[in-house]
């Protein structure tokens, strides 16, 4: 298949796109760098010395002799995104590229907004140049979990059926996400579905977990393909950070009483679940929700994880409950379905010690790239003002400045 990766520059699009390049489809990348920028502006790193876009394909090529065609530039600039489908025609589009980081979206006033537009109106042009351009195409959508919340009842896939004053109807899953981001995410889904209603496009929304793990097979190739591995406050997603914490012998930072569950996958997971995903296209007209995770976890059964984990390497952690920086449930009932992907042939790569283990070492083998400073968090969901954060992020400092970046043009 021609499959169009958007936001292949980042931690899941990477794995994908060079997945999907290996099982012989034929891949092109769509990005703006724009996250290595928000890196900078916030002052933190990936653990793992990321090559540039240049670098990382000719490797690919030299390893592989297969190619991946990239296209630089800013979905949420239409006269970027129209002639580059146009140029690519391609049957599937995975769509990762959205700014993705809860904590980010909390910052302030800025920080949401532009969160929200960039991701709200990037998918809105994606479905407007579909409809021009590629009708046929399948958009494989990134949404999230946490579009859900945490009800006090099961998690279905995407749709519920209720019975109302002896009436019957099945109905979008009722929302209630936990950040301007996970809004972002709930405003795309309506988006997308109206668009599969009114023009006929087909689409197919998962709901990730929180990912977790850097390797994949091709991705061990050679360091010159080395995946990101964020661990910051803001970018670092839990499991990843207590990795590199333990790898350190900070204390493991569980927010609150440590009883949040969510979904989890492996980042080889992640990948294969694209792919069915586009090997299994959804039906003209039709809105296809799969929540794509294959366990659940509380926040503190992962830190215990992990201390034992440490442990067997020989280091010592303690587990700190801080005070959460969220509004967030800290104790409360999970249990989401996850069947749909199972059925068309996932064989889960569940959470082990062995991956564990090698998650903690490779945290080790680039301690030297670890600031202890991006441990704690500073992004706290009360305050409109996130000072400390705003401090160090030397972006957007203003409104003209924000404007610029949401039109695209110093991006790149
Ligand atoms: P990431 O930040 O590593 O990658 C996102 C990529 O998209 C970056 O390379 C960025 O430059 C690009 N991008 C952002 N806005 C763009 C724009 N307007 N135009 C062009 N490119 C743009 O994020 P990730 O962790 O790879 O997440 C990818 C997707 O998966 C996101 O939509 C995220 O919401 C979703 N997701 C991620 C996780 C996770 O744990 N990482 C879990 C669930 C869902
Ligand atoms: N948490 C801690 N300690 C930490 C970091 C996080 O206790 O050091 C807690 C958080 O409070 C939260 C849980 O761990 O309860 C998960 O937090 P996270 O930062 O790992 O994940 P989250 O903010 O939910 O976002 C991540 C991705 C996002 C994706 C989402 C999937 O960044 O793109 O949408 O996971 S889900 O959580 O299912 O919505």
């Amino acid at each position: 298949m021609k499959i169009s990766v958007l936001g292949g520059d980042g931690y899941c699009g990477w794995a994908t796109a060079l997945y999907l390049s290996a099982k012989g489809h034929e891949v092109s990348i769509v990005d703006n760098y724009a996250r290595r920028l928000w890196d900078y502006q916030l002052g933190v790193q990936t653990l793992t010395p990321i090559q540039p876009m240049p670098e990382r394909i000719s490797a690919w090529r030299e390893l592989t002799g297969k190619n991946i065609e990239v296209f630089v530039g800013d979905i949420t600039d239409y006269e970027f995104l129209a002639p580059t489908l146009r140029a690519i025609q391609p049957d599937a589009i995975v769509h990762f590229a959205e700014q993705r980081a809860a904590p980010y979206s909390m910052i302030d006033r800025q920080h949401a907004v532009f969160t929200q537009v960039n991701n709200v109106v990037g998918t809105l042009n994606l479905l407007f140049a579909i409809r021009e351009i590629c009708p046929d195409c399948h958009l494989v959508k990134l949404g999230t979990m946490g579009e859900y919340g945490t009800p006090n009842i099961d998690i279905e896939e995407g749709y519920i059926t209720i019975e109302h004053n002896g009436r019957k109807d099945v109905l979008p899953y009722p929302k209630q996400p936990g950040s301007f981001y996970h809004l972002s995410k709930v405003h795309d889904s309506h988006n997308i579905m109206f668009a599969c209603r009114i023009w006929g496009i087909r689409a197919t929304d998962l709901n990730q977990g929180v990912v977790y793990g850097t390797v994949t097979n091709e991705i061990e190739l050679d360091e010159a393909l080395i995946n990101r591995f964020d661990y910051d406050e803001v970018f670092g997603t839990v499991l990843n950070r207590f990795c590199v914490q333990a790898a350190v012998g900070h204390p493991l930072t569980v927010y609150g009483k440590g009883g949040q569950t969510r979904g989890y996958l492996d980042i080889r997971d992640t990948v294969r679940c694209i792919e069915l995903a586009c090997l299994n296209p959804a039906a003209r007209g039709e809105f296809r929700v799969f929540n794509q995770f294959t366990e659940q976890f509380s926040v503190l059964e992962l830190a215990q994880m992990v201390q034992s984990a440490a442990k067997k390497l020989g280091r010592k952690v303690e587990i700190e409950h801080l005070p959460t920086p969220r509004v967030e449930l800290e104790e409360h009932y999970f249990n989401a379905k996850h069947s749909k992907l199972i059925d068309l042939g996932l064989k889960p790569h569940l959470l082990s010690e062995s991956l564990l283990d090698s998650l903690v070492n490779i945290a080790v083998r680039y301690s030297d790239r670890i600031d202890a400073a991006n441990f704690r968090p500073q992004v706290n969901w009360r305050n409109a003002r996130n000072e400390r954060r705003r401090q160090k992020s030397v972006g957007y400092a203003s409104e003209a400045e924000l404007a610029l970046s949401v039109d695209g043009h110093n991006h790149i």
